[in-house]
């Protein structure tokens, strides 16, 4: 029995590590010398993810002052080259996908994919040498417009909006779905972002709109042409309300993967909204408060860094089950919260990046330290 299970290892193990070569002869020779020689060849083993070659994402105010700039400049340099979307698809490639990619079996692994592919472009398109960052929700809760991400010094991500006085957003269920509107606590911006370096950025796509307290919708349903700046609305009330260290900790002791995604993601068109939604209002304005556009605010991109932190480090936990497990509950389905009912997404299920990058299934992505990541978080 013993024997059957190490050879199994084996088997697995020699998939990952088919450069080492084992020792021939054993008994004859030094077995200290040969032990640590073959220890160190596993180790060095190129093609495998290993303690010497793993990259680790790090919390954006534990970056230097210099690594932070470089961060923002690559942000800067990949905005600033052409788009890969050809014009007769128009720019809406990505957001007609948004309803299938939520609430869905793909949200963890599609995310995670979507961040991974930022970074390289980051790093292959544009020089940068580190890696993605992520904004650690609980840390900075109570005023995150002061945080190192957006306290508006040349080292962040830009400032808050401008404060113009205005109500938060209100979530309306639509027709059919029964249930109250929700009425969501209001930031200390929502204007636009005038300090950092993404000052007067300019956003081209969207809105599409659909919550009120948002801007209308632009141009051909959200998906034409439409330079506007860039607006937030940060603050503490909604952070706090729905990403705090409770919700942090509340997140790693969820038993299952169903659990852990109806606190991650929170439940459509009720007031828990999950720390993803609880975030992204927290950027709020525009395009960082809507579903559809979200990605084209830089905040998209540590929020969602974090998401995968959260994911990742409830996966470690015990990483054999959780390697494998991602369909459980209403999201595990193929359609938006199981609606209508659909079957189950499985591991083949595709991850479609559209034009944003080359596409792969979920079963290559559901371990941050395989496949075609080798990667971890501090
Ligand atoms: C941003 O726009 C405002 C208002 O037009 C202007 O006062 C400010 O100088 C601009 N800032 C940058 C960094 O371009
Ligand atoms: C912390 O977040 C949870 C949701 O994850 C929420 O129920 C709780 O009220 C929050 N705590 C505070 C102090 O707002
Ligand atoms: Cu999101």
């Amino acid at each position: 029995m013993r024997f059957t299970s190490i050879v199994s290892a084996a088997v697995f193990a020699s998939a990952t590590l088919a450069a080492v070569v084992l020792p021939r002869d054993l008994a004859k020779s030094d077995s200290k010398q040969q032990a640590i020689d073959l220890i160190e060849d596993i180790k060095t083993n190129e093609a495998t993810c290993n303690a010497r070659n793993v990259a680790f994402r790090r919390e954006y105010g534990s970056l230097s002052k210099e690594e932070r700039l470089d961060y923002v400049n690559a942000v800067k340099c990949l905005q600033q080259l052409p788009p890969r979307t050809p014009e007769s698809v128009a720019p809406g490639a990505r957001s007609r996908q948004t309803l299938s990619i939520h609430y869905s079996g793909v949200f963890p692994p599609w995310h995670r994919w979507f961040v991974y592919t930022y970074e390289e472009a980051l790093r292959e398109e544009c020089g940068y040498k580190g890696y993605q960052p992520y904004w650690d929700w609980a840390k900075y809760a109570s005023a995150p417009e002061d945080s190192p991400l957006f306290n508006g010094d040349d080292y962040s991500l830009g400032g808050n909006g401008d404060y113009v006085p205005h109500n938060g957003p209100v979530i309306i269920p639509p027709e059919g779905v029964s249930g109250d509107t929700i009425p969501l606590p209001a930031g200390t911006g929502g204007g636009y972002v005038t300090t950092g370096p993404f000052a007067n950025m300019t956003i081209n796509l969207g809105p599409v709109g659909g919550i009120q307290g948002g801007a209308p919708p632009g141009p051909d349903g959200g998906l034409g042409y439409n330079p506007r700046g860039l607006m937030r609305d940060l603050g503490g009330a909604m952070n706090t309300r729905y990403a705090n260290y409770s919700t942090v900790l509340n997140l790693l002791l969820k038993p299952d993967i169903e659990q852990y995604r109806l606190l991650s993601e929170g439940v459509p068109y009720t007031p828990e909204i999950g720390p993803h939604g609880g975030i992204h209002y927290t950027i709020g304005g525009d395009p960082g408060g809507e579903l559809f556009t979200s990605p084209g605010d830089p905040a998209f991109w540590v929020h969602h860094g974090m998401m995968d932190r959260m994911w990742t480090f409830w996966q470690a936990i015990n990483p054999n089950q959780r390697h494998r497990e991602f369909n459980g509950g209403p999201y595990g389905h193929i359609t938006w919260a199981n609606e209508p009912p659909s079957r189950k997404a499985s591991l083949g299920v595709p991850i479609d990046m559209g034009y944003a990058g080359d596409s792969t299934v979920i079963r290559e992505v559901m371990g941050t330290l395989s496949g075609p990541f080798c990667y971890f978080y501090l």
